[in-house]
């Protein structure tokens, strides 16, 4: 701007008069800045296929968003983005909390950026539609690989259902692939149903265990270890190490008892310490072998189309159950309904077909 008119933009913002010219003017910069701060979703497409993380931050930002014009805009980028997805490791990790997923995702994510891979952290976090907090805020556990610039780290987004988070970090998984990102780490607290949904858009589930609690196998969901491919017993490190060399064994014996694989992998138990670096590489190489493994006899590439396939159903689901439940005539009548049953008048089943009868 020229002195000039900067000089006369002050006074007219002074005066509160509008001067047409300036107006004018002024509404012109506004639409220009605007626009460059909204690039459009080709822009972001291209920035993404770079490799810009700027660009790839936005374009989730859009995904997670709830408003139906973002939603046009980041179907667009998802779109574009899908023929350059697919081509990564991804793995998911989970694990008690305060086992050591954060310090793990670290130390793992700064040796894979020293074998030159290009690591992406998501994370699927069920507190977060609660709290709108995340399992990924205490970025401070990865200090050194928040700084690298090979690898990006995006907090959970937060949302109403876990179906729902699950389906954005789906989405933002394609966006990083399509970015450059060859693998690709979810992480998520081993605490209710998450695990399920990260087990079903991974090719890798880790899971991070502790050593020395006792009775070990009891405090584990036996789904839980069913979903795992490898076992990693962490903090196996000072006084700990001992303890975490006869979980080992002990979490061998039990998987023993499991039946094989589809995948025809036999699931590991591996020692490691977060804390330490110890054990780190050995897990990759493990993850690689899987990769090699079910690569070889078509189990990988039939996962993800299972997965694609689960994720269609699930994703109809979601958006029939939320477009049913937020029409204001449903809300208004289900509230009638339940004082009908409170009331011993009408049955669940009765006011469930009334209610699907008015939608
Ligand atoms: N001795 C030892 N301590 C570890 C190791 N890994 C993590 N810790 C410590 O365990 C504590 C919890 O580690 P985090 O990485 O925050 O655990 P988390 O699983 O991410 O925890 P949440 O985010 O709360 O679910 C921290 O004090 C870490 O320093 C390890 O290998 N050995
Ligand atoms: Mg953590």
């Amino acid at each position: 701007m020229s002195k000039k008119n900067k000089h006369t933009s002050a006074l007219s913002e002074q005066k509160g008069v509008s001067d047409p010219e300036m107006t004018n003017i002024s509404s012109i910069k506004n639409i220009r800045n605007k626009r460059r701060s909204q690039p459009s979703a080709e822009d972001l497409i291209s920035g993404i296929l770079k490799g810009d993380v700027t660009a790839l931050s936005r374009s989730i930002t859009l995904i997670e968003s709830t408003s139906s014009t973002h939603l046009e805009k980041a179907n667009a980028i998802i779109k574009g983005c899908l023929p350059y997805a697919n081509k990564s490791i991804r793995i998911g990790i989970t694990g008690v909390p305060g086992v050591g997923k954060s310090t793990f995702i670290e130390a793992f994510g700064n040796h894979l950026t020293q074998l030159n891979k290009k690591v992406a952290v998501l994370a699927v976090d069920p507190s977060s539609s609660l709290t709108k907090g995340s399992i990924l805020g205490d970025k401070t556990r990865m200090e050194t690989l928040v700084k690298n610039t090979n690898a990006f780290i995006r907090p959970s987004a937060s949302g109403d259902s876990l179906g729902g988070v699950a389906r954005k970090t789906r989405e933002t998984i394609i966006l990083c692939e399509a970015a450059g990102f060859d693998t690709i780490i979810i992480e998520t607290v081993g605490v209710g149903q998450s695990e399920t949904a990260v087990h079903s858009m991974v090719d890798f589930f880790l899971l991070l265990k502790l050593a020395g609690a006792g009775d070990e196998l009891q405090g584990i969901k036996r789904g839980i270890i069913e979903m795992a491919d490898t076992i990693a017993i962490n903090k196996a490190d000072g006084d700990n190490l001992k303890q975490a060399k006869l979980a080992k064994v002990e979490f061998n014996r039990a998987l023993h008892l499991y039946p094989n694989k589809d995948s025809n992998w036999q699931p590991k138990v591996t020692l490691c310490s977060a804390l330490e670096n110890e054990g780190i590489d050995a897990i990759w190489e493990l993850i690689l072998a899987y990769v090699n493994t079910t690569s070889t006899n078509g189990y990988f590439e039939n996962k993800r189309q299972e997965q694609n396939k689960f994720w269609l159903l699930q994703t109809i689901e979601e958006r029939l159950k939320s477009d049913f439940f937020k029409q204001a005539k449903i809300k208004e009548a289900l509230k009638k309904q339940i004082v009908l049953i409170e009331a011993g008048k009408t049955t669940p089943f009765a006011a469930a077909d009334y209610l699907l009868s008015l939608s």
